[in-house]
């Protein structure tokens, strides 16, 4: 009989190969796995209890709230305070950022407590996204500026999809690892681990809706996409889940490319780089793939504000980079 791993045991035996590890890291990741679970629960019984539906309110972004979004905010937010380990949050539901306990915690936490919450109310996929950073050292009292951080500082970063099963994927910069979530047992589960991205692959992800928008070289990179050529498996696949979480798992697994362009009507591009593209960009390179602006890597970008936006292309290695040439023309 298959021998199963559960999360806690996963994150004691990876935390085992650093002696000089006190478990804060590992602490935080079970924190966020917990509050998982009970998103989880709420999510796969929304449409039972009164969770659907828009609160009525709208955040600072000006997008309309849905229930869903602040109950899982709440959860990651009282998740990650039941310990002195995170310091400081910042999340897409709250406009400053949100200090917790004493700020004596050595972690700041980004993360977009539920991705894709348009897709609540027709039971599609939907995700959380986290990303973990050091505090700076020898401070005291914390600044927003001290969260800002280029996404090659990250120590951790992952997600959480609520779809047709839950699984939590995350990387501490060894590899991706694959968790899903066993409702029966309450555990996650191993169910994959050092998760290597195609080198290429042939689904590309973009709100075609768009087209009129785009910069004419984004068109042409489409258009090849959507040429007759047997040799390289063209015309790809479209596929397109509207959470960005859903698309980038659905390109880690089977390869291609996911873009959300700068445009004419996203001039900045419309995700968030902190809590949406930089963790999933650590993904994504962490399992042999690219994840880039059109010109350098995500990863790279020195933020200038929390809830900055940059576009994106990421994925297997080929597509990104036959994306990026069509820029280079
Ligand atoms: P559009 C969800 O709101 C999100 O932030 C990402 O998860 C997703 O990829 C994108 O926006 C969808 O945007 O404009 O296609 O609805």
């Amino acid at each position: 009989m298959k021998k199963l791993t559960t999360l806690e045991e996963y994150i004691i035996n990876a935390q085992n190969k650093f002696p000089g590890a006190r478990g804060d890291l590992s602490q935080l990741l079970r924190d966020i796995a917990l509050a998982a679970k009970i998103i989880s629960r709420e999510v796969n019984k929304a449409g039972i209890t009164n969770i659907l539906g828009l609160d009525g309110a709208s955040n600072f972004h000006g997008e309309s709230v849905k229930k869903l979004d602040l109950f899982a905010n709440e959860q990651l937010q009282s998740a990650l305070g039941r310990s002195n380990i995170t310091c400081m949050v910042i999340s897409e539901e709250n406009e400053g950022v949100v200090r917790l306990s004493d700020e004596s915690g050595k972690y700041i936490v980004y993360m977009d407590p539920l991705d894709g919450s348009s897709n609540i109310d027709i039971s599609a996929t939907i995700g959380s996204i986290f990303s973990i950073y050091m505090r700076p050292e020898n401070k005291k009292h914390l600044t927003e500026s001290d969260a800002l951080q280029p996404g090659t500082k990250q120590v951790a970063a992952g997600y959480v999809l609520y779809g047709s099963s839950t699984i939590m994927a995350y990387t501490t910069g060894m590899g991706v690892q694959l968790f899903t979530l066993d409702p029966s047992i309450g555990e996650f589960i191993l169910s994959d681990k050092e998760v290597r991205i195609p080198e290429e692959g042939n689904i590309y992800s973009t709100d075609e809706g768009s087209y009129i928008y785009w910069d004419e070289a984004l068109k042409k990179y489409v258009k090849y996409c959507q040429a007759y050529d047997p040799e390289t498996k063209r015309p790809y696949k479209a596929r397109y889940i509207g959470c960005m979480a859903a698309d980038v798992h659905r390109t880690l697994l089977q390869g291609g490319i996911f873009m959300y362009p700068d445009s004419s009507k996203y001039p900045n591009g419309k995700l968030r780089l902190m809590y949406e593209c930089n963790p999933l960009s650590f993904i994504i390179e962490q399992a042999g793939g690219l994840s880039s602006d059109g010109k350098k890597r995500i990863m790279k970008i020195e933020p200038t504000s929390i809830h900055e936006c940059t576009p994106v292309y990421i994925g297997s290695k080929g597509n990104v980079e036959k994306l990026e040439s069509f820029f280079q023309a």
